[in-house]
């Protein structure tokens, strides 16, 4: 197995190509790791959410921050499977987004959401058994990747939950009916968004570069990945909030056959989104920006970047 390289590359088929190893990887753990629980309604539901549907943008970030990190595919199985675990905890939050005490949304990745076809609790525990998972691949399906990467990577993909996605959902859950604060709803694309797509950049760098200078990229000292990670995770924060404003900006211009999910939902909710404080055309402007600075993060750091450069062109680019 080998992960494309090339600069120039064609985006879409690169996005295509990563998608499918991302999503043959997905199976096959899914079905080690199925046998582990019954009853099947509970397997099924996991299924149903993590199979055959999403874009798995983070998870090609993830592999694309590893490719630019290191030419030692010794770890790149490991990658994969670290790819996957970020895939599953996003499809469990995607779950949690949808239930009624939540978003309350009927419709994801183009079908039923998931407590719509299996009701609301199956769907929770669907969501809780997948947050476990994630964690438990990190630590039993990994086969090079030392034991203090493992807790360094346990550390940033708890983070983004515990710092990030949870906090963002409470407070994205009180901005509803009363938006308009455009602080705060940078803070909330922050929480909600970009601390997975920055922790799925990061994880992928912390497998290449192995701070702890024991397997990965041995071209730089401590210090120097340190600073490295600090670049990337900086351009992970910034292409995440750009990730938020493209979201919310698809939600008022396309349709809910393209997106997968209900279009209009913020309109409806009142939501205080970036859009529907300054507008559509300003809105794109900032995530324009956000892209050119999270560009310049990637400048700063002494590897090939090409793909994440493309990567985060294509967030600002994308149609769903
Ligand atoms: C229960 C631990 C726990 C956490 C859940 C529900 C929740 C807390 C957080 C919600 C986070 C959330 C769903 C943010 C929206 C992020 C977003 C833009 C999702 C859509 O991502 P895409 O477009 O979707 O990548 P696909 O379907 O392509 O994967």
């Amino acid at each position: 197995m080998s992960i494309e390289t090339k600069s120039n590359i064609d985006i879409e088929n690169y996005l295509d190509k990563q998608k499918s190893i991302i999503d043959t990887n997905l199976k096959s753990l899914f079905e080690k790791n199925k046998n582990f629980s019954s009853p099947d309604e509970l397997w099924n539901a996991v299924k149903y959410s993590l199979l055959d549907s999403g874009k798995r943008i983070r998870g090609i970030f993830c592999l694309a921050s590893f490719e630019s990190s290191t030419r030692n595919d010794d770890f790149l199985e490991d990658c994969l499977t670290i790819a996957c675990s970020i895939e599953i905890v996003h499809a469990m939050s995607l779950i949690h987004d949808d239930l009624p005490s939540m978003d309350n949304d009927d419709l994801r990745r183009g079908k039923p959401s998931c407590h719509k076809a299996f009701g609301e609790a199956i769907a929770i525990l669907a969501g809780d058994a997948m947050l476990s998972l994630a964690f438990q691949l990190v630590t039993e399906h990994t086969k090079n990747i030392s034991s203090s990467q493992k807790l360094n990577l346990i550390d940033v993909l708890a983070k983004a939950f515990t710092l990030g996605l949870v906090p963002g959902q409470v407070l994205d859950l009180m901005n509803s009916e009363t938006g308009g604060d455009l602080k705060l709803t940078e803070k909330i694309y922050k929480l909600k968004t970009a601390e997975l797509i920055r922790a799925s950049i990061l994880c992928g760098a912390i497998i290449g570069l192995d701070p702890d200078n024991q397997f990965g990229n041995k071209s730089f000292e401590l210090n120097e990945k340190e600073k490295i990670l600090e670049h990337f995770s900086n351009f992970g924060l910034k292409v995440g909030i750009a990730f938020q404003i493209i979201d919310d900006i698809l939600d008022i211009t396309s349709d809910t056959k393209t997106l997968g999910k209900t279009s209009g939902k913020d309109k409806e909710q009142k939501k205080g989104t970036y859009p529907m404080i300054i507008g559509v055309e300003q809105s794109k402007k900032i995530a324009e920006n956000l892209i050119s600075e999270a560009k310049s993060e990637l400048k700063k750091i002494p590897l090939k970047t090409q793909i994440l450069s493309e990567l985060s062109e294509h967030v600002i680019n994308r149609i769903n």
